[in-house]
């Protein structure tokens, strides 16, 4: 750390976290390796999308992001340096199985290898997410999600990373926010592939869990010590905005689409039958197989909780219609508060509290790590690149006590990851969005630790010396 800056500790309850309470970073692939074309890796959807004209903010891309494919080792000093416990990352599928199908590219496969080694040897732990958005483009090419061909598929790559794996990684991850991937990428199409088809988007959702399903069990079936797997979702809450039966109705079809469409089949065996109807209404079904649920619902270890904001929800438009263009229930999010980051998100840090305690009551004796959790603000470096963020230091102040809080009410809450490590390629918002607790500085690649690293640092020792 290079900053003189005052780092001062949260105030938390002495006991609000546990020593063995697991504390970490997390990334994705995509959004800060670089280095596309080498060692074999063919082009992801990200890839292609990011090439669409408009689809991205300022033509963004990932060609060079944060240039961790090169860096990897001074990035675990930089991970070191903030004594976490754990770092969570996730494998380029077109890294190691150029195409999405066929034989592993052990080139691209290596740099996992060394990556988990180089952890081990800095005594940090390796989470890692198999799946966080990077398709092979040639999948896409075959259908993508919607297609069940690809939930085959991607067991069988989380199979190639799990054999040369397992022997240094105890936590797989399959699938990071599923419903990104199906609603964003196939209905709204703000994400790749940016295709806008409701049928085909249901569809991912299905081949989705069961990918995860399939992937589970193979990688349980052929382990010979105990691990731990697990599938993140994003996930929020959905509020009425007015105590009426319309804003009720639009609130429950908002956690439905959200959050029961997939923690439902996960933990229970069958989709809502209130979702299921709605879209029979709209003409959309499930594309369930004999035997899917089954799969779908295999046993897994630990809930991985993304929370950003929380929502209210009214089931009448500005125009006042409860209906909209093409005779769908209207479902309109409202925001709570007035408290905004730079992504135009709602601080919402004591629904963070609500849906922790939600998820342990209403889908019980699964234990939850929050992998991910963070803010962008419109951060100011100065000349030698640090960021004093008091807003994201606050941010994580509050959703940190948010945590505490759901745990004294009794949620099983095992960890706690921010999101980001660093700066990084925010998806279609390019690299104007700041996430990272970490500046980067992308004419020079230099990584300066924020002002919220250092309070983060700094929380993190103090419970350790408890
Ligand atoms: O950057 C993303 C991440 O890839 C997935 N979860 C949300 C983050 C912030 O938008």
């Amino acid at each position: 750390m290079t900053s003189s800056a005052p780092s001062p500790t949260l105030l938390l309850p002495g006991d609000a976290f546990p020593p063995t309470f697991e504390w970490g970073v997390a990334t994705s692939s995509y959004q800060i390796e670089g280095a596309v074309a080498e060692d074999g890796r063919t082009p992801s959807i990200w890839d292609t999308f990011s090439r669409v004209p408009g689809a991205v903010h300022n033509g963004d891309h990932g060609d060079v992001a944060c240039d961790h494919y090169h860096r990897m080792p001074q990035d675990v000093q930089l991970i070191k340096s903030l004594g976490v416990d754990s770092y969570r990352f996730s494998v380029a599928w077109p890294r190691v199985q150029p195409r999405g199908r066929g034989p592993v590219n052990p080139a691209g496969l290596a740099f996992y290898d060394r990556l988990v080694d180089e952890l081990l040897t800095n005594g940090l732990r390796p989470f890692v997410t198999l799946y966080h958005w990077d398709l092979p483009q040639e999948l896409e090419d075959a259908g993508g999600w919607p297609n069940r061909d690809t939930a085959y598929r991607f067991a069988d790559y989380a199979m190639m990373v799990f054999d040369k794996l397992h022997d240094r990684v105890e936590t797989f991850t399959t699938l990071n926010e599923p419903w990104c991937s199906a609603w964003l990428g196939y209905h709204v199409g703000v994400h790749a592939p940016g295709r806008q088809d409701f049928q085909a988007s249901i569809d991912a959702v299905h081949h989705l869990l069961l990918g995860h399903g399939l992937a589970t069990q193979r990688m349980r079936a052929a382990e010979t010590t105990p691990h731990r797997y697990g599938i993140t979702l994003n996930m929020g809450t959905a509020d009425p905005a007015e105590d009426t039966q319309t804003d009720r109705d639009a609130a429950r079809r908002a956690d439905g689409m959200g959050l029961r469409l997939y923690l439902d089949p996960l933990r229970k065996g069958y989709y809502p039958q209130d979702m299921v109807d709605e879209l029979a209404e709209q003409g959309v079904t499930l594309p369930i197989e004999d035997g899917d649920m089954e799969v779908i619902a295999t046993p897994f270890d630990v809930l991985g909780v993304n929370f950003y904001f929380g929502q209210d929800f009214s089931g009448v438009d500005e125009q006042g219609r409860t209906v909209d263009d093409e005779g769908s229930p209207v479902v309109r999010s409202v925001f709570p508060g007035t408290e905004r980051t730079a992504m135009d998100w709602p601080i919402t840090p004591e629904r963070f509290t609500q849906l922790l305690v939600r998820l342990h009551r209403d889908y019980p004796g699964l234990p939850m790590i929050v992998t991910e959790n963070g803010a962008a603000f419109d951060d100011q470096a100065d000349e030698q690149g640090y960021v004093a963020d008091d807003d994201r230091t606050a941010y994580f102040a509050e959703h940190l006590a948010a945590v505490a809080e759901a745990r004294a009410q009794g949620a099983d809450i095992r960890g706690y990851f921010a999101w980001s490590l660093m700066d990084n390629f925010e998806w279609a918002y390019g690299y104007d969005k700041r996430f990272g607790i970490v500046h980067v500085d992308y004419e020079t690649q230099k990584r300066t630790p924020k002002q919220s690293a250092l309070r983060y640092r700094d929380t993190i020792a103090q419970f350790r010396s408890r």
